[in-house]
């Protein structure tokens, strides 16, 4: 991979969930040496600090919203902040932070025609607030890009309905809610679960996932990293069993590399409190090296 110019965008956002720690995600990855690691590959990189996210603790604890006008903001803010990098000609990597933050990288990233997105979690991400048993946004962000779910989460950017569910491609899912796995059936997203890895291996289910993603020119990569098993990455806040591997998640970004057109990447979830000595983050920051041209021989 050609050196590319990138944007390191910090989103220390954790209003999407309930538990204290993600918003210090962004700081453990600039601890684990990301920026450090891309340059040593021959990128240029910009470190363009935190966006300004509302600290829980000023916010109404017994907010019945859940604190979606505050997501709303910081997903607004982080669309646009997206805009200017890419007018700028550089590739944004933004650090969460929970993933109700994808609503506005993912927006930023549609906003220059039809993005392919490969979702990269052990969850659906696809609850609206009809259908989630949380409540939690972070739960829910996926539906909302696709125009479904709550009005103050959809549309964030600008057009209502960002993504159609054939531009998307979820892999690694082992946790679906009841209702949600409904919805996600009905949907015609393709969903490559933790079931099909087992079976097919994962490089087969990595060249199905890419040939449903050949016709984009860009690729948006969401990786939200309790989509690795926690054995491997322990800092996570909503840990799921039977996750992908070390060398399983390797290979997905060297794939993800060869296609040669990553055009962004979310790095979310890692909540360094319930880590192992940033274990969690360092790994992060191995497999972002693979996404960006980093290999064995
Ligand atoms: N499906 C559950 C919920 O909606 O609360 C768990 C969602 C976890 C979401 C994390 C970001 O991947
Ligand atoms: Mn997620
Ligand atoms: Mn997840
Ligand atoms: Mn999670």
């Amino acid at each position: 991979m050609a050196g590319r110019r990138v944007q390191i965008i910090g989103v220390p956002m954790d209003l999407g969930q309930s538990q204290r720690g993600v918003d210090l995600g962004p700081g453990a990855l600039r601890y684990a040496g990301l920026a450090t690691e891309l340059r040593r590959l021959g990128h240029e990189v910009v470190d363009a600090g935190n966006l300004p996210v509302p600290v829980r603790d000023s916010l109404d604890p017994a907010d019945p919203g859940r604190y979606r006008k505050a997501i709303r903001q910081v997903c607004d803010m982080l669309y646009r902040t997206c805009l200017q990098a890419r007018k700028d000609g550089r590739m944004p990597v933004v650090l969460g932070g929970d993933h109700s933050l994808a609503m506005g990288s993912v927006a930023g990233s549609s906003d220059a025609g039809r993005v392919g997105l490969l979702w990269i979690d052990a969850h659906g991400d696809f609850n609206t607030p009809a259908s989630s048993l949380s409540g939690n946004v972070h739960g829910m962000p996926l539906a909302a890009l696709l125009g479904e779910g709550d009005p103050e989460l959809v549309g964030i950017g600008g057009s209502r309905k960002r993504l159609r569910a054939e531009d998307v491609v979820l892999l690694g899912v082992r946790d679906l809610d009841p209702a949600e796995r409904e919805r996600l059936r009905a949907s015609g997203i393709c969903a490559l679960t933790m079931r099909d890895i087992d079976e097919r291996g994962m490089g087969q289910v990595m060249c199905e996932a890419l040939d449903r993603l050949a016709g984009y020119d860009r690729l948006h990569v969401s990786l939200d990293v309790d989509a690795i098993d926690p054995r491997e990455a322990p800092g996570v806040g909503t840990p799921v069993p039977g996750g992908l591997s070390y060398r399983e998640a390797q290979l997905v970004m060297e794939m993800i590399a060869d296609t040669g057109r990553l055009a962004a990447l979310d790095i979310v979830e890692i909540n360094p409190i319930l880590d192992d000595r940033n274990r969690t983050a360092r790994l992060a920051v191995s497999l972002t090296a693979s996404l960006f041209g980093k290999r064995i021989l």
